[in-house]
């Protein structure tokens, strides 16, 4: 630890060795102290949320992932697709909650034309030009090209002239090739969600990355997918925030492993901050972790705490307590709480609002 500290008081980058001890060092505190040193000297003392909203418009997959208890094959108990009006109307609820962003993803749906989402986007970006659409994951992408014949970057650039203004991070589970063939054998490869990402940055979208921690993964194969998505970064500079998203195992194939702890959700947090030392934002997902502990990680490299969400089924369905709602003046409550200033920002960090407390 103290050589570690060392670099990072040099400017050093951190290696994967380095990785590993600032995952299984004891003195978790002391890891804490550092991220939260990085966290301020990378953005200062801002921490950013964002009033939005996501729509899940089918949950008929055709990867059926391991650790997802939302997905369903067609005409199965409990499967469903949207109607374009159903997606329309529950855009139009949110817009008198004067939301920034739709966050729309759904499953791999094997019939669902390319065509009907392509019109989702124009419809939605039709209704609310103002509002960002971040929709898709990368593995999604690859789907519609598959579907459309097209190419994943005509594909990217046909959804941004529909409207789509950026992909967020989900689908990138754990890179490494081992993981997905035990948990998500028929999703794309670490290494194409990685080229679309990239991809999308040079077609003008930024995006996100996520990692999905605490199932069969190893503590190097979390080091090394934090190391691919740095590397990735200094390609391209296209990704505005890091997720690590905690595995929920209920209702999942994966229902036998016990859900990660409040100690794993810090230390991932923490250790991703002085990991990706070319990320800006570090985002507490508290749908996952919980808004208490999504509070505790401000003062362990966390700059974000994402959104006031209202309805998200993914995580509901693998059994998170979390809730699904929270207000606007909650999120400024629990931010302002721990002495730091609440930014309500846009997608891109645009700064809607400052809250001084
Ligand atoms: O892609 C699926 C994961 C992701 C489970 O980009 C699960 O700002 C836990 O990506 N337990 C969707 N996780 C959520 C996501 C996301 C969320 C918030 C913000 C952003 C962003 C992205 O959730 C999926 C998958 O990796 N997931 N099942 C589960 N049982």
């Amino acid at each position: 630890m103290a050589t570690i500290e060392a670099k990072i008081g040099a400017g050093e980058r951190l290696s994967a060795a380095d990785g590993l001890t600032l995952l299984t060092t004891p003195d978790l505190l002391r890891v804490g102290r550092l991220a939260d040193e990085a966290r301020r000297r990378k953005v200062g003392d801002d921490v950013f949320f964002i009033n939005n909203r996501h729509i899940n418009h089918t949950n008929v997959c055709k990867n059926r992932c391991d650790f997802c208890a939302f997905s369903r094959d067609d005409g199965e108990e409990g499967a469903y697709t949207m109607s374009l009006e159903e997606v329309l109307d529950r855009a139009r609820s949110s817009l008198v909650e004067s939301i920034t962003e739709l966050h729309i993803v759904g499953g791999e749906h094997p019939d669902l034309p390319y065509s009907s989402i392509r019109e989702m986007i124009a419809e939605l970006h039709a209704l609310a030009p103002e509002v960002h659409l971040t929709a898709f994951t990368a593995s999604e992408i690859v789907h519609f090209a598959g579907q459309s014949g097209m190419t994943e970057e005509e594909v990217l650039l046909d959804l941004k002239a529909a409207g789509l203004g950026s992909l967020p991070g989900g689908g990138a589970e754990v890179f490494a090739r081992r993981v997905r063939d035990q948990v998500c054998a028929k999703k794309i490869s670490g290494e194409k969600w990685l080229d679309v990402h990239k991809l999308a940055h040079r077609c003008g979208l930024r995006t996100n990355a996520t990692m999905l921690y605490g199932h069969v993964e190893t503590l190097e194969e979390r080091i090394d997918h934090l190391l691919r998505l740095r590397d990735a970064q200094d390609e391209t500079g296209g990704f505005q925030a890091f997720i690590p998203l905690a595995f929920h195992p209920r209702n999942t194939k994966l229902s036998d492993l016990a859900p990660t702890t409040g100690v794993d959700d810090l230390r991932m947090l923490a250790v991703a901050r002085l990991m990706l030392d070319n990320f800006d934002h570090i985002k507490a997902y508290w749908v996952m972790i919980g808004l208490k502990l999504a509070q505790i990680s401000l003062f362990f490299g966390v700059d974000d705490v994402d959104g006031t969400i209202v309805e998200e089924t993914i995580t509901k369905a693998a059994g998170s307590e979390a809730g699904q709602a929270v207000s606007r003046n909650e999120l400024v409550r629990i931010i302002q709480d721990t002495g730091r200033a609440a930014v309500e920002r846009d997608t891109l960090y645009q700064v809607v609002r400052r809250y001084d407390s």
